[in-house]
């Protein structure tokens, strides 16, 4: 079965797509916890950052270059912005996916909450 992202990818779920290309779709967060709230998701489905083989660094960098292109895009960059990879329960991983979170527009605080 298809996941929640593999559907989004292909549009058979609405969301509001920034950018795709064959490698990777970014899209806004359905609970955006910034003003700028955008996760980058690869076509490959790898479900946790345990998964990532050797293989995928090209795609996992790609990742990270689409996320910088987008926070000069979103106007997030000279301020700064937070890139977070969620993995599993401790993590508090939500979508089984792979996903690299984008947030920015507001000062965000410290790293992690306790
Ligand atoms: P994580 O906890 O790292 O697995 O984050 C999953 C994120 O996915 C969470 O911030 C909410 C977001 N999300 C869940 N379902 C949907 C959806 O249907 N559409 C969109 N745009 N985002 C979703």
């Amino acid at each position: 079965m298809a996941t929640l992202f593999e559907r989004i990818i292909a549009h058979e779920l609405p969301a509001t797509i920034v950018y795709q290309d064959e490698r990777v779709t970014a899209f806004r967060d359905i609970h955006p916890r910034a003003p700028v709230h955008i996760l980058i998701v690869p076509a490959k489905v790898i479900p946790t950052a345990n998964d990532i083989a050797d293989g995928d660094e090209a795609l996992i960098g790609h990742m990270f270059t689409v996320a910088r292109d987008l926070a000069k895009r979103e106007g997030i960059a000279a301020d700064g912005y937070r890139l977070i990879m969620n993995c599993n329960a401790h993590g508090g991983q939500e979508v089984y996916h792979l996903h690299l979170h984008l947030l920015g527009g507001k000062p965000l605080g410290p790293m992690v909450s306790v």
